[in-house]
């Protein structure tokens, strides 16, 4: 799953999916309007770290990265390096973070804005700006 696959259509090649955090997190919102089985809806993009948030939502932190690594100034998402990130607040306050496959690290974040997001050897690779939503769930 990928953000923007709700509705069963991927968006990974659309325009800006990895170098516009903000259209990107839309697709994140959208995607909460989906599988109400786990999920539900009205999912929202919150002002800020701290924004208030209700009992049933959980804040998450998101960030998009572009390596142009055939250096010809447009994203090739099968040849450049691309992805997207994301950090989950627990319940002590602090975030954690996961990459793939591999267990949660980092798990005593103060502040994802200020924290380098790094993938692997590149150092703040997801450089976008940090985008706070309240996910909803059950
Ligand atoms: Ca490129």
């Amino acid at each position: 799953m990928n953000p923007g696959d709700g509705d069963g259509v991927s968006n990974v090649y659309d325009s800006g999916y990895f170098t516009n955090v903000n259209y990107t997190a839309g697709l994140i919102v959208d995607d909460g309007e989906y599988n109400q089985l786990y999920l539900k809806n009205n999912w929202r993009i919150l002002s800020s770290r701290t924004a208030t948030i209700n009992s049933d939502e959980h804040r998450i932190a998101f960030r998009v990265g572009w390596i142009d690594t055939n250096n010809n100034g447009v994203v090739d998402v099968s040849s450049d390096l691309v992805d997207y990130h994301f950090m989950v607040q627990n319940d002590t306050g602090k975030w954690s973070e996961k990459h793939g496959q591999q267990p949660s690290v980092n798990s005593a974040i103060t502040d994802p804005s200020s924290f380098s997001w790094d993938l692997g050897t590149y150092s703040n690779f997801y450089n976008s700006a940090t985008v706070y939503i309240a996910a909803r769930h059950w």
